[in-house]
């Protein structure tokens, strides 16, 4: 009898255990409208973007990104430095417990360094994203032009200072140009 119950106890702390493995952090991350952006042949970077919902009950780091498509993957924010917007580098993007961090043009996002492909489009592509635990999620996403948002460079100058913060938000690739126009 006594050795019935340890051996039952055994087995339920053993379920217990491999549960506590299965509730990884990949799996209390729910990932919503994610998109890589298009760019063109011979482009330097391109990015993805998504929205990263916590249902844990504590905040999850993601630590790292990987991609097929490009040849670096970083994490990335943009800071404003003297009204210049600026990305960085950063060593993780956290996603607070039961909150939402959205990764959108202008913000956080994952930038995809040297793409070994045009982003077409149409395409569908994926991005593989590490947990602080070491979970992943892979992710995949259809390519999307935001080419409508950088329409405002067309604008007469006045409106076009108007937009101009608006602008950055979207717009990694024409930051030199911003800065000449100052
Ligand atoms: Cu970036």
């Amino acid at each position: 009898m006594k050795k019935t119950l340890s051996i039952l106890s055994l087995s339920l702390i053993t379920s217990l255990a491999s549960f506590a493995v299965m509730a990884n952090q990949a799996d209390d991350i729910d990932v919503s409208a994610p998109f890589a952006r298009e760019v063109p042949p011979g482009a330097p970077a391109s990015a993805s973007f998504m929205t990263l919902e916590n249902k844990s009950a504590q905040a999850i780091k993601l630590t790292a990104a990987n991609s097929t498509v490009a040849q670096t993957v970083e994490l990335h924010t943009h800071t404003n430095d003297n009204g210049v917007m600026r990305m960085r580098k950063v060593e993780f993007i956290e996603i607070p417990a039961s909150g939402t961090t959205e990764l959108k043009p202008g913000g956080l996002h994952i930038m995809l360094i040297g793409p070994k492909q045009p982003l077409k489009m149409g395409q569908e592509v994926s991005v593989d994203l590490t947990f602080e635990d070491g979970s992943h999620k892979t992710v995949s996403m259809p390519v999307k032009s935001i080419k409508g948002m950088t329409m405002n460079h067309k604008m007469p100058m006045n409106e076009q200072n108007e937009m101009h913060n608006e602008e950055h938000n979207h717009e990694h690739m024409m930051e030199h140009s911003h800065e000449h126009m100052h």
